[in-house]
């Protein structure tokens, strides 16, 4: 029997991948999980605690606050706070950014940004859901407050993203830049234990997932593509599967997995698409591309925008490296 590993033991263990490192990153990562746990256990009984439902208010984005939205994103800036390990955090349910004003936050090296319960619009269909974060070295000052530039830097500046999802398990997957592993909450004792070591996403795949509602307002490459995925002239013979279950981080971890793209495309109305780069896309391609996959706007890597916007959006395409390689082919030769 495999020896357990517990996600403090591993973050411990892989701390002298750094040879600067003071212990302040492992304690970070360490609070990113116990936030998650506390978020699990208030979602596993969202049902019973009156918690469902929207929250009566509207996020910056204009989206419905469900309160399941508002407890994970009071968690995780009560755990960075008190963690002290970040000096502030962006989050996409607020408009501006906290500069955390404690003595022990100013003298931190890390600033956070997250997308605390990504997919909440599905909460109360008991669809699965997820936290995504990305950590980031301070651009200002040790011993100062945190500032907008901080929170705006490329996403190949992350030092650390990841994801929790909250599904038939609930799992922590996340990056240092040296590799992708994933944790298993065993929720009887309330700890993490490393379940997929090293997560490799296959170099190409047979799933694609898209909301095919919006098509029609697509560029022709992207329709193209999603064409061909229909397709059954391929050498397979068989068109690929459409798998699209409107939460982000369950259509991208399944992909992590069995290989396959997730699409959210700009359209005639809304060229920069949905997502938004700091809280969703930057994390989740720093992921891909350390698993070997790909992460890309439609004619570039996601990670090599530069924010000038807390909430700016990109088209994202993101999954196995020869299907986005093909849309991004479709794009360049059709628009
Ligand atoms: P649509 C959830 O709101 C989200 O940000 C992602 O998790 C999900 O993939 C997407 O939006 C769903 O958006 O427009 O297809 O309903």
């Amino acid at each position: 029997m495999a020896a357990l590993v517990t996600l403090s033991e591993f973050i411990m263990e892989r701390q002298s991948d750094f040879p600067y490192a003071s212990g302040d990153l492992s304690r970070l990562l360490s609070d990113i999980g116990i936030a998650g746990k506390i978020i699990n256990h208030k979602v596993n009984k969202a049902g019973l605690q009156d918690i469902l439902g929207a929250a009566g208010k509207t996020n910056v984005q204009g989206e419905t606050q469900m309160k399941l939205d508002v407890f994970a994103d009071d968690t995780l800036l009560n755990a960075m706070q008190w963690g002290g390990q970040v000096a502030g955090a962006g989050s996409e349910e607020n408009e501006k950014y906290f500069a955390f004003d404690h003595e022990h936050c100013k003298k931190a090296k890390y600033v956070i940004l997250f997308d605390p319960l990504d997919g909440s619009s599905n909460i109360d269909v008991n669809v699965s859901i997820g936290t995504i974060f990305s950590i980031f070295r301070r651009k200002s000052s040790i011993g100062d407050m945190a500032t907008v530039n901080d929170f705006l830097q490329t996403g190949d500046e992350q030092v650390a993203a990841g994801y929790i999802i909250y599904g038939s398990s609930t799992m922590l997957v996340y990056t240092t830049g040296r590799g992708v592993n994933g944790f298993t909450l065993q929720p009887s004792i309330g700890e993490f234990f490393l379940s997929h070591p090293n997560m490799r996403i296959p170099e190409d795949g047979s799933i694609f997932s898209v909301n095919e509602g919006h098509i029609n307002a697509c560029s022709p490459g992207v329709q193209a593509y999603v064409s061909w995925c229909k397709a059954s002239d391929k050498k397979t013979n068989r068109p690929y599967s459409a798998r699209y279950i409107g939460s982000l981080v369950a259509d991208f971890h399944r992909n992590l997995i069995k290989g396959g793209i997730y699409m959210y495309p700009g359209s005639s109305k809304s060229p920069e698409g949905k997502l938004r780069i700091q809280y969703e896309c930057n994390p989740l391609a720093f992921i891909v591309e350390q698993a070997g996959g790909k992460a890309s706007h439609g004619n570039g890597r996601i990670m090599e925008i530069k924010p000038t916007d807390l909430h700016q959006r990109s088209p994202l395409f993101i999954g196995s490296l020869k299907m986005v390689n093909k849309v991004e082919e479709l794009i360049r030769t059709l628009g």
